[in-house]
C-alpha cells in the first residue's frame, strides 16, 4: 500500500542514511514499481513568456526581477502546435506548456483548450502550468483533454515565504485540490538549492508525500541561477546545492512516493553525467528533453541521446504505475526507430544519435 502518512522524523532518517544505503534502498523501491532503465521524455514550451506579476525569487519571468526578458503575449495556437509536432518527431511523450501568469484569465481559457485538443490529438500527453486555477478553469481544461497540471509547492512550508511573497503555500494546495477535483493528474514538486536547510528539504518531501494522493509526477529541479533574479544574484555561477545532497533528495522522493514518476528537471544542464547517472540509480525516471526548458537552455537531444546510449537507458514504454488504469494514448514510441524521418535533411551531415545508435541508443523499450 502506498503510504501518505510519512512523518517528518521518518523522512529525516532517510536523508541521514549513509549515501550508498539510501541509494540502494531507493533502487529497490524503484525496481519494485517501475521498469528499470526506462525514462520518460517530456518537452517544455513557454507559451506565454515574461512579465509575471508574482515575485518568485528564482524566476527569470517575474516582473520583479531584472533579467531583461521581454514580456510576450500568449502564443498563437499554430505556433504551439508546430512546436508540439517537432517534440513528437524527436520522440517526446509529453508536451508541457508553461505560462508566466499568476493565474489565467477566463478569456484565455478557450484558446488554451484549443491547444490542448490539438496537442492531444497528435497522440502526445498534455501538461500545462498556468498558475492558480479556479474550479471552473480546471474543469474546462480537463474537459478539453488536459492530462496533467503542473503546480509546484517549490519548497517547505517554512521556507516558502523567504522565496515568494505574492502568494501562500496554501494557495498552491488550493489549486492542487481543484486540479484533482477536475480529474486531472498532478505534477507537483519543487526546487532544491534555494538556500534552504536540510530540514527544509525534509519538509518539502514531507509536504508532497503526505498529500491525500501522491502527485503522479514529482519534478525535482536544481535551481538554475539566472542573473537578475534574487536567487540567481545571490548564488551567481556557484552551485547552490551539493550534488550528493541533490541525489539524496531524489532518492528520498523515490522511497516516499514509490509509484510516482520522479523527474530530474531543471539544472540537468550543469550536472555531470555521473551525477545524472546517480539520479537515475536513485529512482529518477523522467526528464525534460530538447534544447530549452522555459527560458533557459537545456542539454539538447544529441547530448541526451549520447547519455542514454552511454548509460543504456531507453525511452519509457511501460505504463506509469499511477496511471495504469487510464493508459495514455501513446506508448512504446520513444526516441527510437521512426522517431525522425530518415530523409530528414538536417540529419544528413550530423546524424541524429537516435538514428546512428539504432539498437542501443534512444529507443523505446521493446
Ligand atoms: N507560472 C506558473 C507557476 O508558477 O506555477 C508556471 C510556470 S513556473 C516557471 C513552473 C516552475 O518552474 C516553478 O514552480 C519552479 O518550480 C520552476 N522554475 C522556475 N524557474 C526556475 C529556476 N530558475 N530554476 C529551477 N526551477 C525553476
Ligand atoms: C518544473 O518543475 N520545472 C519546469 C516545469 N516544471 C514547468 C520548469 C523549469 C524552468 C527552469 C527555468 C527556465 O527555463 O526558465
Ligand atoms: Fe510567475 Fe510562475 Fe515565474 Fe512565479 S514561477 S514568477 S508564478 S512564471
Amino acid at each position: 500500500m502506498t503510504r501518505t502518512d510519512w512523518t517528518r522524523a521518518e523522512i529525516a532518517e532517510l536523508f541521514e542514511l549513509p549515501f550508498t544505503e539510501l541509494v540502494f534502498r531507493a533502487t529497490e523501491v524503484h525496481r519494485a514499481h517501475h521498469a528499470a532503465g526506462e525514462v520518460q521524455l517530456c518537452t517544455l514550451l513557454s507559451i506565454k513568456t515574461g512579465g509575471c506579476p508574482e515575485d518568485c525569487g528564482y524566476c527569470s519571468q517575474s516582473a520583479h526581477a531584472s533579467t531583461g526578458l521581454k514580456a510576450e503575449k500568449l502564443m498563437d495556437a499554430d505556433a504551439v502546435i508546430a512546436a508540439a509536432r517537432e517534440a513528437k518527431a524527436h520522440g517526446s511523450q509529453r508536451f508541457c506548456m508553461g505560462a508566466a501568469w499568476r493565474s489565467p484569465k477566463d478569456k484565455d481559457i478557450p484558446a488554451l483548450c484549443d491547444m490542448v485538443r490539438e496537442v492531444k490529438g497528435m497522440g502526445l500527453e498534455t501538461c500545462m502550468t498556468l498558475g492558480m486555477l479556479t474550479g471552473d478553469q480546471a474543469q474546462a481544461l480537463a474537459d478539453a483533454g488536459l492530462d496533467y497540471y503542473n503546480h509546484n509547492i517549490d519548497t517547505s512550508p517554512e521556507h516558502y515565504g523567504a522565496i515568494i511573497g505574492t502568494r501562500t503555500f496554501q494557495d498552491r494546495l488550493d489549486t492542487l485540490e481543484e486540479v484533482r477535483k477536475a480529474g486531472m493528474a498532478v505534477c507537483c514538486g519543487g526546487i532544491v538549492g534555494m538556500g534552504e536547510s536540510r530540514e527544509d528539504r525534509v519538509g518539502f518531501i514531507h509536504a508532497l508525500a503526505t498529500l491525500p494522493r501522491h502527485p503522479e509526477s514529482v519534478p525535482i529541479n536544481a535551481l538554475v541561477p539566472v542573473k537578475g533574479t534574487v536567487l540567481g544574484d545571490m548564488w551567481g555561477e556557484d552551485k547552490a546545492i551539493d550534488d550528493i545532497e541533490f541525489v539524496r533528495t531524489v532518492a528520498v522522493a523515490r522511497i516516499t512516493m514509490p509509484r510516482s514518476m520522479v523527474r530530474l528537471s531543471a539544472g540537468r544542464e550543469s550536472m555531470s553525467e555521473s551525477t545524472q547517472a546517480l539520479c537515475f540509480l536513485a529512482g529518477a525516471n523522467s526528464i525534460f528533453t530538447g534544447d530549452r526548458l522555459l527560458t533557459t537552455p537545456s542539454a539538447g537531444d544529441d547530448a541526451d541521446a549520447a547519455l542514454f546510449a552511454k548509460l543504456g537507458l531507453k525511452a519509457l514504454a511501460s505504463d506509469e504505475p499511477m496511471r495504469a488504469d487510464s493508459p495514455s494514448p501513446r506508448r512504446g514510441e520513444g526516441w527510437g526507430e521512426g522517431a525522425l524521418p530518415s530523409s530528414e535533411p538536417s540529419n544528413a551531415e550530423h546524424p541524429h544519435p537516435t538514428l546512428s545508435l539504432q539498437g542501443e541508443g534512444f529507443r523505446a523499450a521493446e
